[in-house]
């Protein structure tokens, strides 16, 4: 399919989606009552300046607040980044803290894990008993015996809490081991700083911009986004690398819908290229890289055809491509990604090539191209006072296969659940869990659950009744972001600021703020909270910068002057070398490869096709399924089905099949199918977050279907462990029957192919 044609049906694509969106089935579901009417207008409401909290990427916002009411969510006009525009989600911030299904006591466990049946109880008997429960296990067991998951700003005073308790237990943050941290390292260890939070490409100067992955328009984060679109719009070409038509690609001047899993070919044979074809920056190699010539040696059998025929992709196509991007440096974005636990083993390589490809051209320091963040005018002051000790590493860790996970602080999460589940290498009994769904997160939820079977005791602290929250033992209602304090946001961009998150709602119910819940548990714990109001503790934050709490109260954030880009004598790296490092030396030391090496996923096993996932706009993960203003926008999801094979199969849009993936798990319910040639013929593409399985969601419950649930088999990068998605395969079952998927496009001798094992 020429591009022309896709062009064609990116209308068509968005038509359809949004005509499927318009469901018999949710029509019936939103009905009118359960839409809040009764929120007044906002004429003349007070404006209380904070920051948005329904996605992660924290944009500054002002609530107006009417009769004791958020009335309405908007961008902070003086913020740097999104200036007054905000996302749907941003909007439907409101819907979050008004949701009718919150949690609003603290509940204790009547029932069977995971019925969620639970009776109400106090905040000091909840605590009480949480606390009871860790220094029981702690005792018995020793501190490793406890495990956190966190994500999401709440969860930073509990980690403070589970560090000081000595173990070396706890996981995810900022989604580490399930979503960022092969990226992280990469670029950590190539020009020594993290490339996400949000991604150091200046887009909006660029000249050209190539996105691997990285769906943005779907990914939304305000400012990102619009730093994009001002680069497009001031005439920047746009190269999109992805096997599916995502909206970017329908901006994109060239797509190259890649075979899943096999970038790392494109990279190398676009690193060689750029050496022999002499296209690179020699004045940023000669004087600022280390390791260049290894580099130069280790790629040169890598030739265009050779990605053409493992990418699946017309070597021509893959020419204009690289030249476009070389014939524009300095000025190109060669952007990083942000989720990078897609295969396992490549993670890390693919995320090198790419921060490799951006040192040969040059492009780091200058507009148009990598920034460099610049750190804000705080102090940085610990939740808990007192020097903790040192954590004790126990005989066998369970980082002890991951030379690079130490640099994350916590324990794979994948590691964690092992443990959990068979007792080996030591006994982990007790999990604290904050801000993250870990059944609709983590690969294979059957183990999770398996897991929390296996516990001495378990508790929640979130906002909504999810899957996960239905197995805890105890309960925690947090206020949300429009009810409390949070630490500062911090906005490392080409322009920088610092924005306060501060309550504009008194807590609804008998909700507490995150500070205020992890301060009495630590008191019972024996531990000490710095500060007994978080204002104090904000304030204590703020004395480099000269800024008060005071002012900040009132105007939401502060600027700082931002240092993104360095003349070429200004250049230095936080590396071991000092420089860029093509070369290096730290993975070589750990016997991993010190220059990434070719690496594909094997192709998918005869008869199925890879799954593969992502976002929607409207939504932030399985976060916002039950708000009502977004299901509204978006209630299910549906399947991604090529055309060509559609046909073969007899399908067409709207079409219902259930799922079954490789070990046999089946979809928990049919999902539509959306027809398009929009996505290769060997990948299905299925949107994150819906499928949830808490009846207490009334809002969310039954719709769509999860692409976790079909994620059942996941291999570990060998740098830090963290868990893959994107090794899952499904097919389909139409009226009982079993429909295989046609292969399509031949698969070259070099990709193994998925075996599949014994089925469940
Ligand atoms: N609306 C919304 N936005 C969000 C979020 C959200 O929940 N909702 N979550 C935020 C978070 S935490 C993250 S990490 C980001 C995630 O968003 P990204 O970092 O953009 O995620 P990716 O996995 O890079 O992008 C998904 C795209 O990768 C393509 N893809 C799949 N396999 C391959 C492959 O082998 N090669 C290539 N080149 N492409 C492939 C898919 O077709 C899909 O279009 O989104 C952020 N933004
Ligand atoms: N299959 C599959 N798995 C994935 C992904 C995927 O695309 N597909 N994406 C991966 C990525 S990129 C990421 S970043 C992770 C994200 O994984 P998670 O962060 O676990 O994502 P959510 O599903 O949004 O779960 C957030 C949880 O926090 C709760 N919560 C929300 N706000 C608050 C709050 O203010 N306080 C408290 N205490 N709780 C709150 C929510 O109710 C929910 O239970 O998932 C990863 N896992
Ligand atoms: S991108 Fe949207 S949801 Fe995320 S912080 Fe910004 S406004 Fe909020
Ligand atoms: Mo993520």
């Amino acid at each position: 399919m020429k591009r022309r044609d896709f062009l064609k049906f990116s209308g068509a694509v968005c038509a359809a989606l949004a005509s499927l969106s318009l469901d018999s089935k949710f029509v019936k579901t939103v009905s009118a009552s359960t839409m809040r009417k009764d929120l007044p207008g906002s004429l003349g409401a007070e404006e209380i300046p904070s920051v948005c909290d329904m996605c992660f990427w924290r944009c500054p916002i002002v609530a107006k607040v009417k009769d004791g009411q958020v009335v309405k969510i908007e961008g902070n006009p003086r913020s740097p980044a999104n200036g007054t525009a905000i996302c749907a989600r941003g909007n439907a911030g409101i819907q979050f803290l008004y949701d009718k299904d919150r949690l609003k006591y603290p509940l204790k466990r009547a029932g069977a894990r995971g019925e969620g049946k639970w009776v109400r109880i106090s905040w000091d008997e909840a605590l009480d008993e949480i606390a009871y429960n860790i220094k029981k296990v702690k005792e018995k067991y020793g501190p490793h015996a406890l495990a956190f998951f966190d994500h999401g700003s709440s969860a930073a005073f509990f980690r403070e809490i589970f560090e000081a308790l000595g173990t070396e237990n706890f996981s995810n943050e900022p989604a580490f081991f399930q979503c960022v941290g092969p990226n992280l390292l990469a670029y950590l260890y190539t020009l020594g700083y993290q490339a996400v939070d949000p991604a150091k490409v200046d887009m909006a100067e660029a000249k050209v911009i190539i996105l691997f992955g990285s769906h943005l328009g779907e990914n939304v984060q305000v400012s990102l986004v619009k730093s994009m679109v001002e680069g497009l719009a001031q005439g920047a070409k746009l190269i999109v690398v992805d096997p599916r038509f995502s909206v970017a690609a329908g901006k994109a001047d060239i797509w190259l819908p890649i075979r899943p899993g096999t970038d790392l070919a494109l990279l190398l044979a676009w690193i060689n290229y750029v050496i022999q074809h002499d296209l690179y920056d020699r004045e940023f190699v000669q004087n600022h890289t280390y390791g260049f010539e290894k580099l130069k040696k280790a790629v040169q059998k890598y030739s265009l055809s050779w990605a053409a025929e493992i990418c699946d992709l017309p070597e021509e196509d893959i020419r204009k491509a690289i030249d476009l991007l070389a014939r524009h440096r300095p000025h190109v974005c060669i952007h990083p990604g942000r989720h990078s636990a897609w295969y396992g083993s490549q993670d890390v390589n693919r995320h090198r090539a790419m921060a490799i490809l951006t040192g040969l051209l040059g492009t780091v320091g200058v507009k148009g191209g990598f920034y460099f963040p610049t750190e804000p005018p705080l102090e940085k002051v610990s939740f808990l006072a007192g020097e903790h000790e040192e954590i004790e590493p126990p005989e066998t860790s369970l980082k002890d296969d991951y030379p690079f996970a130490e640099l994350f602080h916590g324990s794979p999460t994948a590691e964690i659940i092992k443990a959990t589940r068979t007792g080996e290498p030591y006994p982990i009994k007790l999990w604290g869990v904050c801000g993250v769904n870990v059944i609709q997160t983590i690969p294979n939820p059957y183990q999770t659950m398996e897991a929390i079977k296996k516990l001495d005791f378990i508790f929640c602290v979130d906002i909504l009744p999810t899957e996960s929250v239905l197995w805890a033992d105890i309960v925690l209602p947090d206020a949300t972001y429009l009810e409390r304090y949070d630490g500062f946001y911090v906005g490392k961009e080409t322009r920088c600021y610092v924005a306060l998150r501060q309550p504009a709602v008194k807590p609804l119910f008998e909700s507490r703020p995150a500070y205020e819940i992890a301060k009495d548990l630590a008191k019972r714990l024996g531990l000490k909270p710095r500060y007994e109001r978080v204002e104090d503790w904000l304030e204590a934050q703020l004395k480099p910068s000269g800024h008060s709490l005071k002012e900040l109260k009132k105007t939401g954030l502060f600027t700082y002057p931002a240092k993104p880009y360095r003349s070429r004598e200004e250049l230095s790296f936080n590396t071991d070398s000092g420089k860029f490092e093509f070369y290096s030396e730290a993975f070589a030391d750990e016997d991993l490869p010190p220059l990434p090496e070719p690496d594909f996923a094997p192709a998918p096993p005869k008869g199925y096709a890879r799954l593969l996932y992502g976002r929607v706009p409207v939504h932030t993960f399985a976060k916002t399924m039950n708000n009502v203003w977004l299901h509204f926008e978006w209630p299910e999801n549906h399947l991604w089905v090529n055309d060509e094979v559609a046909k073969r199969l007899g399908l067409k849009t709207g079409d219902e099949v259930i799922l079954e993936n490789q070990d046999g798990y089946r979809s928990e319910r049919p999902v539509k199918i959306f027809v398009t040639p929009g996505i290769r013929p060997d990948a299905v593409y299925l949107p994150h977050g819906f499928g949830s399985r808490s009846p207490m969601l009334k809002t969310a419950y039954g719709h769509g279907v999860s692409d976790t649930f079909l994620v059942t088999h996941y291999e570990q990068d060998p740098f830090m462990g963290a868990s893959s998605h994107r090794n899952n395969f499904v097919r389909f079952i139409k009226d009982g029957k079993v429909l295989s998927i046609p292969e399509l496009r031949p698969v070259p001798k070099e990709l193994s192919r998925f075996e599949i094992r014994k089925r469940v």
